[in-house]
């Protein structure tokens, strides 16, 4: 075997994800340490994030309780079989996670990532449609400019054109209700845009097309995040509810990014009074500390598969992985921080300011939409002619320069910091963009 110490350690053999690789590896940023709400980066200066990591360090970076978890588990146990085999704090994290929901949705599968969470809430649709005895109810729905991870199942129902079009057919039978982006009649929107809670009607047209007796789930992002921040429509979410209904097709949501307080309260079910069938999470779940993350099913979902001999294994579903006790203690320690520290109601409180102030860029330069919900802010901007993506980007390298990480998708920049921010830091993160939109 090679001495793997003596090879040279260069930045080559990394294919980074999601990455302009060349770019980066021309001149790399490098993050080296996390506390709070800043990270180190590797010429030592601190930045603000932004970002929460990617949506997921929504407790801030380095909290000593989730540390102290992480690294107590890791001595006590470092892995117990997930299949036939149990242990103590799958099961407790699960009755606490459960306890974040309303009503019955009650029963959590575990998951390593927000792609598994899709894949195993679209499988657990299909599956549950057949229990019940409705075999042909395998199509699945999704919607224009959607975001649901990027395996097969994920890609399938998602709507980011460069996420599907390098990968062949994908899974068939499905279909797209078309986004709610409605730039003409909501640029600019405080929150729930007003108008195009009749697009959810899109449902309709589709089970026209197709019949509802082939169409087992429509996954939704109550709030679109990847594709730039889409706040839903007043009215547009409790639609598709009422339309699923009437048809007999489970609803999704896909919470990957919206769980865990981002809008204030624990998840977008209770933000916007709307009950799912079937919920995905995943990042939050730890604050991105260990990989982790869950679908949670309501009750007769689960109990339609409690049928059959005690001793049959009911789902064949899951992963080596699923509640592993690293994440596990990570998951619970994470609870306790969100609760103790009051995160969500920090979060909550601190929203309409960061609308005043998100919104305070509406008339800089090349600004043309701000849209906003709990704590994430979309602010869109005009593209250069013939450059699309290179105006936002260049203001992603600039303001990581200037000591602040935020993302940019197309040419739209996303904001969603840890839910332990300050005033201080909302006035830091668009005091540096208001600088640079000025300057651009
Ligand atoms: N569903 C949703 C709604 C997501 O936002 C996933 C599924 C997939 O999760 P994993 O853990 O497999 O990556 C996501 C992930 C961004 C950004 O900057 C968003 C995500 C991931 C990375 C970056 O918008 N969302």
């Amino acid at each position: 075997m090679p001495d793997t110490h003596r090879v040279p350690n260069d930045l080559e053999s990394f294919w980074m994800p999601f990455t302009a690789n060349r770019q980066f590896k021309a001149r790399p940023r490098l993050l080296v340490a996390a506390k709070g709400m800043h990270y180190t980066s590797h010429d030592n200066r601190q930045i603000l994030d932004g970002t929460a990591g990617l949506w997921c360090c929504n407790a801030g970076h380095g909290h000593p309780k989730i540390v102290g978890a992480i690294q107590a588990q890791a001595a006590e146990m470092d892995y117990a079989p997930a299949f036939q085999m149990g242990h103590p704090k799958a099961f407790e994290l699960a009755s606490r996670i459960a306890a974040l929901f309303p009503g019955d949705l009650n029963r959590v599968f575990y998951t390593n990532s927000g792609s598994e969470s899709v894949e195993t809430a679209l499988k657990i649709a299909i599956a549950y449609q057949r229990t019940i005895g409705q075999g042909t109810r395998t199509r699945l729905i999704g919607r224009e400019r959607g975001y649901h991870g990027v395996n097969f199942g994920g890609i399938s129902v998602g709507g980011i054109p460069n996420n599907r079009k390098f990968f062949g057919p994908m899974l068939g039978g499905v279909d797209h209700l078309r986004h709610t982006h409605l730039p003409d009649k909501n640029a600019f929107t405080r929150g729930e845009p007003a108008h195009g809670a009749e697009l959810a009607d899109d449902l309709e047209r589709l089970v026209a097309l197709h019949d509802a007796s082939t169409i087992a789930a429509v996954i939704v992002e109550p709030v679109a995040g990847s594709t730039g921040v889409l706040i839903p429509p007043k009215n547009y979410l409790q639609r598709l509810r009422q339309i699923c209904d009437k048809h007999g097709i489970l609803l999704i949501f896909d919470e990957v990014i919206t769980g865990f307080g981002r809008l204030g309260p624990a998840f977008a079910v209770e933000k916007f009074g709307v009950m799912p069938d079937i919920v995905t999470m995943a990042k939050g779940v730890t604050s991105g500390t260990v990989p982790m993350g869950a679908v949670i099913a309501r009750q007769f979902i689960y109990d339609a598969f409690m049928s059959g001999p005690d001793h049959a294994i009911e789902l064949f579903h899951g992963y080596t992985y699923s509640g592993h006790p690293l994440a596990c203690a990570a998951g619970l320690a994470t609870l306790d921080v969100y609760q103790q520290d009051g995160l969500f109601e920090n979060a909550t409180a601190l929203s309409g300011y960061w609308e005043d102030a998100a919104h305070s860029l509406r008339s800089l330069p090349h600004v043309i939409d701000i849209r906003n919900l709990g704590i994430i802010a979309g602010i869109e901007l005009e593209p250069i002619a013939g450059q699309p993506t290179k105006r936002a980007f260049d203001i992603f390298l600039r303001a990581y320069e200037k000591g602040l990480l935020i993302r940019t998708t197309g040419d739209i920049i996303a904001l969603s910091p840890p839910l332990s921010l300050t005033k201080a830091h909302i006035d830091q993160m668009f005091g540096t963009l208001a600088d640079l939109l000025k300057a651009a």
